[in-house]
């Protein structure tokens, strides 16, 4: 019986049916304890021998079930590792990437042209005061010019910037000539009481630019820009200046780019000129130096201040800004890296 039992425990091939067995085999109804309880009928001199007997085969039993029961128990485990082996020289799901937003790019290409050029890159409050916005900028509080920018006002005297040239007053107060000239970018957000069309947007993007040294000649303001319109769009385009008025510069000018839609011949997105209006510049005015502390006598230079978001349209052929504010993804995506 023993020898059979031992043989049974070897066979179960899993917990449930060994826990069964055990039950059968060392339970209440089990023969060992049946054979226990039988050992009242026996022979007194008899007794221990037998009681002995009977607990040896039961310990013997039990470690054999024990036994079998860390067998199983690693089988199973031996089972789950197997099943769940990562084979780790499969190629990997792709994963969706994000990238930068169009217009970033732009400004991303224009920064590293100007750190390139050893400008400096600073951003400046959205939220402005009157006092960098307009009044360091030679627009004093009655003067028409400021209608040229409808305004979002917070207070009378904080507003929403309408345009990146507050931070030329900023850095124009703060900067130290003795160690050396002022060459500074500034991109970002600008927001106007503008009515949205198909090349207006009551909130869109501006990089604004400033040189100042002792000898900066209106040459440079061209040379820079012509750099600016090559690298954005390659070679065979141009850039012309036209005179212009801005209340910060004199002289003003605003600079075209050649149509890319019709290569400089005229059609009907430049409204048959062959050019693209897309950044206001023009030498820093005298007025704006000495509101800032700077000796106008001494110190002079250009400044710039371009519309992203018009370069994005002229570089992908977009037909309407707005598009760039709407955030279809499907739009967006077009304007992959990596495409
Ligand atoms: C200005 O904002 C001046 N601060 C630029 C400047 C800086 C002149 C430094 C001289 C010296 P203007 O309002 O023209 O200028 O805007 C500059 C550029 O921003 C435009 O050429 C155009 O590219 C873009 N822009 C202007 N208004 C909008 C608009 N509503 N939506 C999209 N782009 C615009």
């Amino acid at each position: 019986i023993r020898q059979e039992r031992r043989e049974s425990i070897k066979e179960v091939g899993d917990l449930k049916g060994l826990d069964a067995l055990r039950v059968e085999l060392l339970g209440k109804k089990g023969p060992i304890t049946q054979a226990l309880r039988g050992m009242k009928d026996l022979p007194a001199e008899e007794r221990p021998q037998f009681g002995q007997f009977a607990n040896h085969v039961r310990d013997e039993l039990q470690s054999a079930i024990e036994a079998k029961r860390d067998e199983l128990k690693q089988a199973v485990l031996n089972k789950r590792l197997q099943e769940e082996k990562i084979d780790v020289t499969l190629p990997g799901k792709p994963v969706a990437q994000g990238q930068p937003h169009v217009i970033q790019q732009i400004v991303d290409q224009i920064e590293d042209l100007f750190i390139g050029m050893g400008y400096q890159v600073l951003s400046g409050p959205e939220v402005e005061e009157d006092k960098y916005n307009f009044e360091m900028m030679n627009l004093p509080k009655d003067h028409p010019a400021r209608d040229m920018q409808d305004t979002f006002y917070i207070t009378k005297e904080i507003l929403m910037r309408t345009q990146t040239s507050p931070m030329q007053a900023r850095t124009l107060e703060k900067h130290d000539f003795s160690q050396g000239p002022l060459k500074m970018i500034s991109p970002g957000v600008v927001y106007r009481r503008d009515t949205d069309d198909p090349t207006h947007s009551h909130q869109f993007h501006q990089v604004e630019g400033i040189v100042i040294d002792k000898h900066i000649t209106m040459a440079d303001l061209k040379g820079t820009l012509q750099l600016v319109a090559h690298e954005l769009f390659g070679d065979r385009f141009d850039i012309r200046l036209r005179p212009s008025y801005f209340p910060f510069t004199e002289p003003s000018v605003e600079a075209d780019i050649t149509c890319f839609n019709c290569g400089g011949k005229g059609c009907a997105v430049c409204k048959y000129t062959g050019w693209i209006e897309v950044l206001g510049a023009g030498m820093v005015h005298p007025n704006v130096l000495k509101i800032a502390g700077v000796d106008p006598e001494v110190y002079g230079g250009f400044a710039f201040g371009l519309g992203p978001d018009r370069f994005a349209m002229l570089k992908y052929g977009v037909d309407d800004i707005r598009n760039f504010y709407l955030n279809d993804v499907r739009f967006l995506t077009q304007f992959s890296k990596k495409g």
